[in-house]
């Protein structure tokens, strides 16, 4: 598959087009040579023994070998990402639809659908470290670098539309925070902690984002299930030199799914790698990723008219207020060669515009402005990161800039200055008829001031848009999850405070959180989920700062997935022993294959089971890989097979938790006594389907939908 795209991406650098990524990364590429060699060229012949003082003698330090290699390798790490440090990358291309945006803006990479644009996309976590695990409840980063004819133009996006904070000077306070508490480094990769709640129940400002984080929006099932924002408002400059606003949007044509939180915490200790190795496979099979680019487009005037500020990074402007334009489409089809060169070097700044865009007044955005170059630099060690291959523009590159650590550019000549003569006056600026960068003149007035806008005042109104916005068993997770985080809060001050935010919000979910943290009286038990999704049905509150928007179908996922596309690229496990019918196997491999499903045959144990009508090859064992990696579980006929997994408690679970994290299941009647055991239902509504026809399409129909949420799998133990 890679070396296909090699080939459709143009191997041979003599037929590169220039919108071709691939030869300069290629360019860099070091294919594995046949002789061993140091750095410097010299052949070795001993890789396996230092230089010594007799064979039980001590190093000599005259082992220019083994101090080269020791050397590099204790060189190898550069400092990880502040904030983002865990992520996975991967290139595509993108194209826009048609030149309708002309009207709008004249960056050519939103304007000519004959252009195919190479990107670079870089997926992440915020708060834990490179080694965190990728489940980790979190806003994902979702960073895109276009690769354009006229300049590198970096979306630096998110999960989820709204930020955390309005002012860029509170972004260390937040990222302080957030990570691990720096007396003792713990806890790793997560808020659920006292001073994270420290933090937001003093700065309510966070609310609105924490409700995002706190949803099924926190942990996306895989990244091509994930939306992006590019969060603030941009502005499209056109022919004339006229302005609107604009907010990016990505929308993920596998459409938005989620992992469940008892799953996300499995997966992280089972499978830390699960999004990036989900990410590889799909690319590796040749099932690319892909997301439409959407804007929203108002003008200024209008944004006047909003009773909340679109330069106030905490709020998102209602789709239901501005629709949603799709303009275009990328797709991720090549996984990097090397993580380090690619992934761990790709720097994405804000910054990166190019003509036809503009910056807005955003006072995070403005910050941001400063803080990715700094970064850069301080990560990659030099201001040359720019000669990165991952990093290098496409568009060419010619400037007076010099020196500096590891520059790799060769610039002959003494001219090293503008203006000049000696140089023939070159390179020469660019005037904005021809392609240079002309900043939008936006007339401004003032006195210079440290003061938040009036305008941005109000914390609560588009917490409460996005809490009507859920379904009931959407809102019944924010309340597990706001328990879960606030329980592991030890200051009861700051989880009490925290009740108080969460009742302004909306007076049921302030009230169940505060039964789950032992702060309100209950006449009875805890409510169990089923109960909790059926009491909040009914909870909504008044808007506030939402366009008079009081809920909007876009900011929940239901909507996104009654009508969801296909089973392509979802994962079946197909649950096995000896004694399994290998023609029953065939049949579900045959059916998924055919809609771009995969399936494994997970077994007691690797290697080959003895079917009833031939060997079953195994893929993986209930030891290794449980049910939270797959999208749903079969159970092959086979009375004897069906026997020794009753029997193993693995298997048991297996199927339990396929359960209860709300999969589908589908069973030949020989499963009756192993449903039984692990606690299941047989209800085609509830997901769990008999297969005793040849028919598979419920099956098919309910792993479309993904997840079963009108089960009550309370009662299934983790
Ligand atoms: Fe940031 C990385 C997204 C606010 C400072 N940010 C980083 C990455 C993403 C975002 C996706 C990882 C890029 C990659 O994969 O390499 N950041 C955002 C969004 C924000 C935001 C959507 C709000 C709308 N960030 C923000 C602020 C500041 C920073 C307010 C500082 C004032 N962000 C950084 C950084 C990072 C970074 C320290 C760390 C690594 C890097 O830049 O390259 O400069």
């Amino acid at each position: 598959m890679k070396d296909d795209h090699r080939k459709q991406h143009g191997a041979q650098p003599s037929k590169a087009q220039p919108s071709d990524k691939l030869p300069t990364i290629q360019e860099a590429t070091q294919p594995s040579g046949t002789r061993l060699t140091d750095n410097l060229g010299h052949a070795i012949s001993d890789d396996q023994n230092s230089l010594r003082a007799g064979v039980r003698g001590p190093s000599l330090l005259e082992d220019f070998l083994l101090r080269e290699k020791i050397s590099h390798f204790d060189h190898e790490r550069i400092p990880e990402r502040v904030v983002h440090a865990r992520g996975a990358g991967a290139h595509g291309t993108f194209r826009v639809y048609d030149n309708s945006l002309s009207e709008f803006t004249v960056a050519k990479v939103l304007t000519d659908p004959s252009r195919e644009t190479p990107v670079f996309v870089r997926f992440s976590t915020v708060a834990g470290s490179r080694g965190s695990a990728d489940t980790a409840r979190d806003v994902h980063g979702f960073a895109v670098k276009f690769y354009t004819q006229e300049g590198n133009w970096d979306l630096v996006g998110n999960n989820i539309p709204p930020f955390f904070i309005q002012d860029a000077i509170k972004f260390p306070d937040l990222i302080h925070a957030v990570k691990p508490e720096p007396h003792r480094e713990i806890p790793q990769a997560a808020s659920a902690h006292d001073t994270f709640y420290d933090f937001v129940s003093l700065t309510p400002e966070t609310l609105h984002t924490l409700m995002w984080v706190m949803s099924d929006r926190g942990i996306p099932r895989s990244f091509a299930n994930m939306e992006g924002f590019g969060v603030h408002t941009f502005r499209l400059v056109n022919a004339e030199g006229q302005s609107h606003f604009v907010k990016f949007h990505w929308k993920p044509l596998a459409g938005i799914h989620s992992l469940v939180w008892d799953e996300a915490q499995e997966l992280a200790g089972r499978d830390a790698d699960f999004h990036r190795r989900n990410m590889w496979d799909s690319i590796e099979m040749g099932q690319p990723l892909e997301w439409e680019l959407g804007l929203q487009i108002f003008s200024e005037a209008q944004a006047a008219q909003f009773d909340f500020d679109v330069l106030d990074a905490t709020k998102l402007v209602p789709e239901n207020l501005v629709p949603v334009k799709r303009v275009g489409k990328m797709t991720l089809d090549r996984n990097p060669d090397n993580y380090f060169s690619e992934t761990e070097q790709v720097a994405f700044m804000p910054t990166n515009l190019v003509p036809g865009m503009d910056f807005s007044d955003d006072p995070l955005l403005q910050g941001r402005l400063f803080s990715y170059l700094d970064t850069q630099i301080s990560r990659l060690g030099t201001p040359n990161w720019t000669e990165l291959p991952i990093n290098r523009p496409l568009a060419p590159v010619s400037n007076h800039q010099r020196d500096g650590q590891m520059r790799r550019a060769v610039n002959p000549g003494r001219v090293a200055y503008e203006p000049n003569s000696l140089g023939g006056g070159q390179p020469a600026e660019v005037p904005a008829a021809q392609g240079g960068f002309v900043t939008y003149p936006e007339a401004l007035t003032g006195v210079k001031i440290r003061q938040r806008a009036e305008s941005f005042a109000d914390h609560y109104g588009q917490a409460q848009l996005f809490w009507n916005s859920m379904s009931s068993v959407e809102k019944m997770h924010i309340v597990r999850a706001q328990q879960f985080e606030l329980g592991k809060v030890e200051t009861r001050e700051i989880r009490v405070k925290m009740i108080g935010h969460l009742r302004r919000i909306n007076a049921v979910l302030g009230d169940q959180v505060a039964a789950g943290l032992g702060e309100l009286e209950l006449a009875g038990p805890l409510p169990t989920d089923a109960e909790l999704t059926k009491l909040l049905a009914g909870a909504t509150s008044q808007t506030t700062a939402s366009g008079g928007v009081q809920q909007d179908a876009a900011l929940g996922m239901v909507e996104h997935n009654t009508a969801p596309p296909s089973i392509k690229g979802r994962k079946v496990a197909i649950l096995a022993a000896d004694g399994v019918k290998a023609a029953d196997i065939e049949a579900m491999k045959a059916v998924l294959k055919a809609q771009g499903a995969v399936a494994e045959v997970v077994g007691p144990h690797l290697g080959s089971l003895k079917g009833e009508g031939g060997a079953v090859a195994v893929d993986k064992t209930v030891l290794t890989t449980p049910s939270a990696v797959y999208d749903a579980v079969y159970l092959p006929g086979g009375a004897a097979s069906l026997k020794v997994l009753g029997g193993m408690g693995d298997a048991v679970r297996f199927v339990a938790q396929a359960y209860k994290h709300g999969k589908p299941v589908a069973a030949s009647p020989d499963a009756a006594a192993l449903l039984q055991r692990a606690g299941l239902p047989t209800s085609a509504e509830q997901g769990v389907f008999e297969l005793s026809g040849a028919s598979t399409d419920g099956f098919l129909a309910g792993l479309a939908q993904h997840r079963f949420w009108n089960r009550s799998g309370d009662l299934i133990p983790a």
